[in-house]
Formats: structure tokens, sequence, C-alpha cells
């Protein structure tokens, strides 16, 4: 009897042991072009291109609002905004709600969450959390305890972060499989680099994009009204750093109150040896711009330069830490056995049409790098061109742990196309609302519909219609609206929204519908 028990129990825990971990790694505002797998022209990110290598690549990863609270209730949900509640940075997400992580743990799992939450309310169904308030800090971040108590930890956001991570991990419960959230900070705005990053990155020169210098203002009311452009709207005291003293009797470029108090507030959390050096750095810009006082495109070349050099620097670190992650699972033994997600919670723009920010329906805000490695299951070295949705990570995840999704969730699991049990997703066309005005970027609200062509989107406050043709304008630059050529394609794309809008139930009033 001892006997059959004892293979009982051995077996029985042998099988919990072969349950797959997951660990999802989210960025905020990590932009694929600046991943090597994605694009090779702006920076190397090694460790995150181990995935890809080693995994698969989504080269059509989108998401349904692009825009951070949002995507973050949409992972926990798998549902689109209207339906999970959290329609803009303002929502408060209901923590009551049956979500991913609550299934996964009553399967057995154990869960987690460290790092950029962003939801208001504090998390629920994660046996582990720590989470940074509100947006976070880059420099010394606070943290919030499962106590509810707050605390400092020293050190550069993105370490700090993996550090917790790498603490959980090594006194989890190791009889259990888990799943761990793990969601940076960086690149998010203000860019603030690490400095030994910022050393590597400060004297680098990218390669602009081919609409940095596009004229916004004959487009539609969206274009004319966003602000969110990186030569009016980028602050150069706090997004790109400059000492207000350089600029206080240089009139165009006189920072007001707000933001020389938010350049000291940036300055002020970094320890003081090393403010001297980010000092020391940053001086050549304030330099540059006292002597030479550019304007127009000739600051807006500096500036996205500056922007860039920062940004890329925030990235490095990312995939540095990136690296710790996967290297731990090595060391651990723990990469059979791991399924290994990276993405962002959006697109962002690295110049492209002069904007930095994501927000719109175009393809460099709506679209999100995402990566999965799952040794043994996902071929090396996949690419795939599957329209897939954020929609589908919950359901993804749920899939892969062996859970139940449920039918309220609103995404597809992406476990059969990422294990080559099927080519494609059944589905066609992608469901996409933005809802945040008049906040930060002034972005008008908006509906649209991507297909693996077409793309249509509907801004309802002011009426206004684009359609863009993916194949033979990637950059969305030609509004065919009037295009006589397409009005056929323009009312089947009318239709597909009406068909997305009721497949996925959302009856809002929105315009001309309903
Ligand atoms: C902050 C930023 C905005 C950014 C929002 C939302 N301004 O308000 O530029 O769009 O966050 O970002 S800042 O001056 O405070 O940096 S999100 O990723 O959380 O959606
Ligand atoms: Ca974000």
């Amino acid at each position: 009897m001892r006997l059959i028990i004892f293979l009982f129990l051995l077996t029985s825990s042998c099988f919990a042991q072969q349950k797959p971990n997951i660990i999802y790694i989210m960025s905020d505002d990590h932009d694929a072009d600046a991943i090597s797998a994605y694009n090779k022209t702006l920076i190397s990110t090694p460790n995150i291109d181990r995935l890809a290598m080693e995994g698969i690549k989504f080269k059509n990863a989108f998401v349904g609002n692009s825009i951070c609270g949002p995507a973050r209730a949409t992972l926990l949900t798998g549902q689109h905004s209207h339906k999970n509640g959290v329609k803009d940075n303002r929502s408060r997400f209901d923590s009551s709600r049956i979500s991913m992580p609550k299934l996964l743990q009553a399967a057995g799992y154990q869960t987690a969450i460290i790092g950029k939450w962003h939801l208001h309310s504090y998390p629920t169904g994660f046996d582990y959390w720590k989470i940074l308030p509100g947006q976070g800090l880059y420099v010394n971040p606070r943290l919030i305890e499962m106590t509810g108590d707050t605390i400092t930890q020293e050190g550069y956001a993105t370490d700090v972060i993996t550090n917790e991570t790498i603490k959980w991990l090594d006194r989890r419960d190791k009889s259990k499989p888990f799943v761990l959230l793990l969601h940076h900070k960086a690149p998010h705005r203000y860019f603030f680099p690490n400095l030994k990053h910022l050393e590597e990155f400060h004297t680098k020169e990218f390669p602009e994009p081919s609409t940095l210098y596009a004229d916004t203002f004959n487009r539609g009311s969206a274009w004319r009204i966003q602000t969110m452009s990186i030569l009016r709207d980028m602050q150069l005291c706090s997004d790109l750093k400059v000492d207000p003293a350089y600029l206080m009797d240089i009139p165009e470029y006189k920072p007001d109150s707000t933001q020389i108090a938010y350049y000291k507030a940036i300055m002020n959390r970094v320890p003081e040896k090393q403010r001297v050096r980010y000092k020391e750095i940053y001086a050549e810009r304030g330099r540059l711009l006292k002597e030479l006082r550019p304007t127009g495109n000739e600051l807006l070349k500096y500036k996205y330069q500056w922007y860039m050099q920062d940004f890329m620097a925030c990235v490095k670190s990312v995939d540095e830490n990136t690296g710790r992650i996967l290297d731990y699972l090595d060391r651990q033994n723990l990469t059979s056995n791991t399924a290994v997600i990276y993405t962002s919670d959006q697109g962002f723009f690295l110049g492209e049409n002069g904007w930095f920010d994501k927000r719109f329906a175009y393809d460099v805000s709506m679209q999100t790098p995402l990566l999965m490695r799952w040794p043994g299951h996902i071929k090396p070295g996949t690419v795939t061109n599957t329209l897939v949705q954020n929609i589908d990570y919950a359901p993804t995840i749920l899939d892969i742990a062996g859970v139940q999704i449920p039918g309220w969730m609103q995404g597809l699991s992406l476990k059969p196309v990422v294990t080559n049990k099927q080519k494609t997703l059944n589905r066609d066309y992608l469901y996409y609302h933005y809802y945040e005005f008049v906040r930060d970027h002034t972005v008008i609200p908006h509906l649209a519909v991507r297909g693996s062509r077409y793309k249509l989107i509907y801004f309802y406050t002011v009426n206004e219609w684009e359609l863009y043709d993916l194949k033979t304008d990637p950059q969305e630059q030609k509004n065919l609206i009037k295009s006589p050529l397409h009005q056929k394609t323009l009312s089947q794309m009318k239709n597909e929204l009406l068909r997305l809008r009721n497949q996925y139930d959302d009856h809002e009033k929105a315009g001309e519908l309903y």
C-alpha cells in the first residue's frame, strides 16, 4: 500500500512538474523597430532576438487600443476595452472580475506580477505582486508591496524590476508551475537611460524616417490637432534633459516653471556622483542650442537624434535585463519547460510623421512586437504573418497552461499556430477602438478595422474616414477615401467594421454608427 501511495505521489509530482511555466515580459512603449529581430538599422538587441531565433516572431501583432492601461486590462481579460471596462488611462480595473491569473491560480498555478501595473486598483489573482505606483520612476523607483506599503528600491528601474523578479523566482514554491508577468517601465517617456547605456548611445546618429518632416497640417482633423510632434510637443528639459540654465535667456526655448520643476525632479533623483556625469553629457545639447539656436526642421533634426539616443539607451537596458532572465532560466534548468513571451503594451512613433507617442490606429502604434519561445513546441526561427491581437494573449497563456479558455474571452489561442498545428488563425480582420481625449496628446477617438491589405479608420467625433492600402502604402500616407478605384473596397471595409462591432458587442454610439 505504502509503495502504491509513494508511486502515486511520485507520478503526480512529476506530472505537476511537467506543466509548463510561462514568463510574459512586457515593456512599455517598446516599438518593434527598436528590436533588431524586427529592424537592424536602429539598435542591436541580441537577448530579445534570442527569443526570435529560438522561437517564433510575429510580424503582424497588434493591439486593440494603443495605450497603456487598456492594453494591460486586455492582457488580464482577453477582452477589448469596452468589455473589460478600461477604455483609457483614467479607468480603474475592477479587480473583482475573473481574470487570466485567477483562472491559472484555480488550476494550481503560482502567479506573480512584478513591475508596471497602471490599473489604479490593486492586483488580484496573483500569489505575489510588487508594482510601481502609476507610471513609476526610472531612478530609485517606489514599489507597492502586497501589504499595501510603498518602499523605495535603490537603482535603475529596469534593473530593479529584474532583480525583484529573480528574487521571486528564487524563493517561489518550486513544487508548482508558475506564470510570471514581468512588466518594465522602460522605455516610456521621459526616456531616462541608465548611465552606462547613455555613455554608449549619446554619440550615436540614427537614420531619419522618411516621414520625419511630413506636413501634418494639410491632412485630416486628427493630424492637425494632435500634440505628439517631436518639434512642438517634445520637451527640451524633461524629455531631452537639457539643463534649463542654457535656455533661460533664449525666448524661443525658454522653459516654463513646470518644465524647470520636471527637470529638477528628474535630476535630483539621480545619486550625486552619477548626476555630474549625466549633466556633463546632456550639457552638449544645451551648448548646441545656445550656440546654433536651431529652429523649424533644423531643430527637429537635433531633437529627433537626442530622442533616439535616450530611447534606444533605455531599450538597451531592457535587452540586457531580458538576457539576465534567459540566463537565469538556463542556469536553473528551467529553459526547456518555460514558455517565454516578449511584447510591449503597444507600438510607439519613433519620428514617423514627425511624432512620438502612440494612440493612433496607424500600424506604427497599433503594431507591437511579439516573440515567443517554447522549446520542444515552437520550431526555432519560425516567422509568421498571421494577424494576431492582444486579446489573444490571455487565451494563449491559458491554453499553454492547459487551462480551459472561458467563452467570454474575445481573443483566440495562438497555441495551434505557434506549435505549427494550424497555419493561420481563423480571423481576417482586427478591431480597434481608441477613446482617450483630450489628455496628453489630443488624439481624436476613433474606430478602425485592419485586414492584411486594407485599413479603415473612422474618427467618429468629427465624422472623418481614412482608408489605406497597406501593400502599396505601408506608411499610411495616402488616404484613399475619395479614390474612385477604391469605393468597392471602402464599402467592404465598412461592412467589416460593422460586423466586428457586432461580433465584439461594441454598441456604443460612434458618430454615424448605431
Ligand atoms: C504620460 C506621458 C504621455 C503619455 C502618457 C500615457 N506624459 O502622461 O506622453 O502618452 O503618460 O502613456 S509625461 O510627460 O508624464 O511623460 S502610457 O504608456 O501610460 O499610456
Ligand atoms: Ca505604453
